[in-house]
């Protein structure tokens, strides 16, 4: 069926195959329906369409036999996939109304719809999105991962305080997969390796695994929008291996058959399983070997199906490594080329340098992944071996040829790191094979090739470059801000989801007083419905015509969510001693999850949540002020959010974001920026220009220098009287009454633990920004120019940007334009 002939599907027939599909999913169809059957009729409905056009795009690429891009991500947060699938479907206006015949509103049946979170923040979102363009441009494209049973965690506070629940996204079925038993894949671990000589007289490894784990693949297939094209995310699944359950219960050993059965089930069972203990580590090792594995060889099983010989293997398949996570697939390539199919060592290497390419998406020390060689050497012995030979040859060669005889660079870019536990550095393992390493801002990449890689930038001056990051107009305007792009859609010609440059006309009316009204009128009516929603959610109500001031992101000590804190208790603290101080009233929204172990991260939710339940019901301000903490952060509820955003918090200490993708949605949506120069918000200041964004606080450079001499909290402290009495307030049980000291952990870290993240250094200048926005909201028409030049200014953050950035400078991938 083409596009052309699916705008044509009536109403009528949507409803008959809605109806006919209601005959397998709802019980009794005499009495009303259940919403969760009508969805999954809906579902099976759209999956009619989708797999057809799946199956003509594997056709086409067959026939095509285009250079296919493999994307290996631990993360994937899809969120829902109903509406999503419509709009690039075109089929969202005949659903709604075929729905609507039927009794019922489309967006209650949304609702219905569980987010897939398989994934914990942006690294994960931005997988999601490029999936989306990836699909929507036509590229041959796989994206691989974890086929989670728990994805990210779900939150709820008592008492203040996050609680964490697992997350049941396939407890009744995800209608969006298929399992592809075809594809099954067995995967070894443990075990010992064993030299062996051939007749020739060459020595061979042959590795004796001590357990076989089988990976079993969940297709969720990617719809392109307006085009023809769907793509698949591969998600594997843990099983334990059928051949090996039967040798022990035959053995009579019936506990060790299930608890291996339990065991491998494991591997697949939680998104972040908790490493704190060895337990956990070896199992998140495990998992990124086990997907990794899987991965590809199936890559391996798709290039051998269509050729005989290896020659084009690399002209055909490049391998993407979303992060360090999925680092380990290299040794897997290496293995298998060398053990199974006889490379020599050379050309193996030759073929992995070819095929590997590597975002880095981080410069948090902590987040740069090392496995201890303990690990290794238990589960994966093969693979250590290979590493320490890629190890020799990479010291012996390229380091010794550019820094002969310094033993000081040799521990320093070593794969290994010295120390009590030796451990093996993923990222460097990452940047030495792989052909490209790219960085996800303008400014993230100058700060891996100047403090994270130099040395590596010095060996490999072309290796190192940018892509930055990009959003989906499909899911972040289109789909979630319907009023919004309709409005676009009367001043704008052309398909400006497709082509979201095309939305810098607004420009000509930026200015123009009916359509700052229309624009305003809309974010007020989003306000609205996300009033209701806060109200359906914390029970407190807000008033939309206060400033919607949004930060929504991971918690985390960079991100500086307790700045945002600071400055509101610095308002309240005002408003308390002059109530009638001139300023707009203001609601300050958090949608944020603390990974669990994180124990700062959960003291400032609470922190936040005792202050807002303080101020929310402190009859004094005249609710000028209230602060909401929305429970359960995740895809569907930023989906509400953003578009009711006025101002857009992006506050993280410069130099530690390393892009962010939220600055991009609330912008696109028309929500004004307030923030560092870190990340992207660099080039969204750069495409909005200055007079329509409110920067403050240290550059990269100031803080470099601030490090240098020796940062003093303290003596901001001192010097600073409402900080002071912001920091002692906070310290005392003002909003915690009769528990002194309870929200000290946060007063503790900025003064007595060094201030890591110099919330205190920037501290009056957000303040100061935050006052200049204040009276900028003031003026309704300039606040109103503002904000529409935000929405028609971000075509460059589109994700199809970003992937025809990785298509042409990366991937080198031709378009498979279809017949
Ligand atoms: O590149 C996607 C996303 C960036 O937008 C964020 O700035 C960055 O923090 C995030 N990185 C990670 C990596 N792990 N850590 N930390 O999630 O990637």
């Amino acid at each position: 069926m083409t596009s052309k002939s699916r705008k044509n599907i009536t109403v009528k027939a949507f409803k008959a195959r809605i109806q006919h599909h209601l005959n397998f999913h709802a019980v009794d169809l005499s009495h009303s329906i259940d919403k969760k059957a009508i969805l999954m009729a809906v579902c099976s409905s759209v999956n009619e369409i989708v797999f057809d056009k799946l199956q003509s795009t594997n056709i086409r690429r067959h026939e095509r036999n285009s250079r296919s891009i493999n994307y290996l991500s631990l993360e994937y947060l899809m969120g829902r996939m109903l509406s999503n699938n419509l709009h690039n479907l075109q089929l969202f206006k005949t659903a709604q109304a075929a729905t609507k015949e039927l009794g019922f509103e489309i967006e209650d049946i949304f609702e219905e719809g569980h987010d897939l979170a398989l994934g914990n923040g942006g690294l994960g979102r931005l997988a999601a999105c490029y999936l989306d363009s990836l699909a929507t441009l036509d590229y041959n494209a796989m994206g691989y991962g974890i086929h989670y049973e728990h994805g990210l965690f779900e939150q709820q506070f008592y008492n203040n305080r996050q609680i964490e629940s697992p997350d049941e996204w396939r407890e009744y079925g995800n209608p969006w997969e298929v399992c592809r038993p075809e594809a099954e894949q067995e995967i070894p671990l443990y075990g010992h390796v064993e030299t062996v000589a051939e007749t020739d007289g060459t020595l061979r490894k042959v590795w004796h695994p001590g357990q076989i784990i089988k990976g079993v693949p969940w297709d969720v297939p990617i719809v392109g929008y307006n085009c023809e094209t769907v793509n698949v995310l591969r998600l594997w699944e843990s099983r334990a291996s059928s051949h090996f359950d039967w040798e022990a219960f035959n053995a009579g050993d019936y506990q060790d058959a299930n608890s291996a059965q339990t065991q491998a089930e494991t591997i697949s069972k939680v998104l972040y399983p908790n490493d704190s203990t060895a337990a956990g580590k070896e199992l998140r090792f495990i998992q990124q070997y086990f997907f990794c594995a899987c991965s590809i060889k199936d890559i391996i099983r798709r290039y051998l199906k269509h050729h005989d010989d290896w020659s084009q293997f690399a002209d055909k398949f490049v391998i993407q490594l979303n992060d360090t996570h999925p680092t380990i697939a290299i040794l897997e390539l290496m293995r298998l080329l060398l053990d199974e199919y006889r490379f020599s060592w050379d050309n193996a290497w030759q073929m992995c340098k070819q095929v590997f390419a590597y975002t880095n998406h981080t410069l948090l020390p902590e987040a740069l992944e090392k496995w201890s060689v303990e690990l290794f050497e238990t589960i994966l012995p093969r693979h250590l071996e290979i590493l320490y030979r890629i190890n020799e040859e990479f010291l012996n060669g390229q380091v010794d040829k550019m820094w002969p005889g310094d033993t000081a660079m040799r521990r320093k870019l070593s794969l290994i790191e010295e120390g009590q536990q030796k451990m093996v550095r993923m990222a460097h393992l990452s940047v030495i094979t792989s052909f490209k390493v790219n960085g996800v801002a303008e400014i993230h990449s100058e700060l891996v090739k100047q403090d994270l890689f130099p040395e590596f930038h010095k060996l490999y001056p072309n290796k190192l470059t940018n892509v930055t990051n990009g959003i989906t107009p499909r899911r972040w305007l289109k789909a979630c801000n319907p009023a919004l792009s309709d409005l676009i859609s009367k001043k704008v010609k052309g398909d400006w989801a497709k082509n979201l440059s095309l939305l810098s006309t607004l420009t000509d009316y930026a200015e123009d007083k009916k359509f700052q009204q229309q624009f305003m009128q809309v974010k007020r009516e989003n306000k609205v419905k996300l009033s209701e929603e806060i109200k359906k959610l914390t029970g407190v109500s807000v008033n939309p015509d206060a400033i919607f001031d949004v930060q929504i992101k991971r918690l985390h000590e960079y991100k500086r969510q307790h700045l945002n804190l600071l400055h509101i208790l610095a308002l309240y603290r005002r408003l308390l001693e002059n109530p009638r101080l001139d300023i707009n009233p203001r609601v300050f929204i958090f949608g944020a999850k603390a990974a669990p172990g994180y124990y700062l991260a959960k003291e400032i939710i609470y922190a936040i949540n005792c202050v807002a339940e303080k101020i929310n019901n402190d009859a004094r301000i005249n609710d000028k002020l209230k602060v909401v903490f929305l429970p359960n952060y995740r895809v569907s509820l930023a989906e509400k959010i953003i578009p009711a955003a006025d101002v857009s918090e992006q506050i993280s200490t410069a130099g530690k974001e390393a892009s962010g993708t939220g600055n991009m949605k609330l912008a696109l949506n028309g929500a004004v920026t307030i923030g560092t120069l870190d990340g992207a918000n660099i080039e969204i200041a750069e495409e909005v220009g200055d007079d329509n964004i409110f920067i403050f606080g240290k550059t990269v450079d100031e803080i470099k220098a601030l490090n240098r001499q020796g940062y003093d909290p303290v003596s901001i402290y001192n010097s600073e009287p409402e900080l002071k009495s912001i920091i002692d307030w906070l310290d005392s049980d003002y909003f915690t009454p009769g528990k002194f000291g309870e929200l000290s952990a946060i007063t503790q870290s900025l003064l007595n633990d060094g201030d890591h993240y110099k919330v205190l250094a920037d501290f009056v200048s957000y303040s100061q920004a935050q006052e200049a926005l204040d009276k900028a909201y003031k003026d309704q028409a300039g606040w109103a120019k503002m904000a529409i030049m935000n929405t028609a200014m971000m075509g460059k953050f589109t994700s199809d940007r970003s992937i025809e950035d990785y298509a042409n400078n990366i991937w080198s991938l031709d378009k498979n334009l279809p017949a």
